[in-house]
């Protein structure tokens, strides 16, 4: 990817300093503190290093979110363009599932749809109609996020070597076709306890939650990479994100595609 300044050295050194934040759960000051001069293409430089050392310690890539889409969070963190970030099979919970945040630094939750594709896609100039059109089927998921950084402070490269702040992916509810909801204007809704915590339309992602993977789409085309057929892509937050507890219980309900829970321990 053009525009990087870090040497090879510094990208791995950077690398093991978030992995170890990211595997033992502990905050980081932001890399731009040590390196200020760096980009986004630094950025991406160390999240492909995680990807693969991620690999390499047996885990599989199951797909990608996009994140910092809409209008709301990209005013609430100081940030103007999206980015994107790996998922692998380890960030994945079963639906209800109780999750451990003594391994987390301080999780927060989003309410997302997300897209599996049945064909494959590539940038540059990948559009809308060519996401809807390579769709599979469209469900409803919580994202945890948890960046490493102190008191989430972070600037783009910084985020963007954190994977994104993606932690944890629960996916479940009612898988649909795409062509049968109205993926503009749905609705979702976040409790937390027992109580609405937070709510929005999923036009709040960029439009449309499509155009959210066709911009990953595009990022992946400036680092050589395509998305494969069958690939899980989380689109962005609808909703701001929520921050969680052990002995909180989080239920994501989704207009035409049913709730999502999880729990945190
Ligand atoms: O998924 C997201 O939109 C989060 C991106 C990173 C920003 C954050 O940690 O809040
Ligand atoms: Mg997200």
């Amino acid at each position: 990817m053009n525009g990087t300044t870090l040497s090879r050295e510094e990208v791995v050194r950077l690398t093991e300093r978030v992995e170890g934040a990211q595997l033992r759960a502990y905050e980081i000051p932001k890399l731009t503190e040590e390196y200020p001069g760096m980009t986004v293409a630094d950025g991406y430089a160390v999240q492909k290093e995680l990807r693969q050392r991620s690999i390499a310690r047996g885990n599989r890539l199951i797909g990608w979110k996009v994140g910092l889409t809409s209008k709301a969070k990209m005013v609430q963190m100081g940030i103007h363009e999206p980015s994107i970030g790996f998922l692998m099979n380890d960030m994945a919970c079963p639906e209800n599932s109780a999750i451990d945040i003594s391994k987390l630094v301080h999780p927060r939750v989003e309410c997302e749809v997300a897209f599996v594709t049945k064909k494959a896609l590539q940038g540059p100039n990948c559009t809308k109609e060519q996401v809807l059109d390579a769709t599979d089927f469209v469900l409803p998921a919580i994202e945890v996020i948890d960046s490493r950084f102190k008191a989430f402070k972070f600037d783009l490269p910084s985020v963007i070597a954190d994977n994104g702040s993606s932690a944890r992916v629960v996916s479940g509810g009612r898988a649909r076709y795409p062509q049968d909801v109205d993926l503009r204007t749905l609705g979702a809704v976040m409790e937390k306890n027992g109580e609405i915590v937070s709510l929005g339309a999923s036009a709040a992602v960029l439009g449309h939650p499509a155009e959210a993977i066709a911009c990953l789409v595009n990022i992946l085309y400036t680092q050589g990479e395509t998305l494969p057929a069958g690939s899980f892509v989380m689109s962005g937050g609808i909703t701001e994100a929520i921050h969680v507890k052990a002995g909180d219980s989080i239920i994501a309900r989704f207009q035409d595609l049913g709730s999502v829970s999880v729990r945190f321990v």
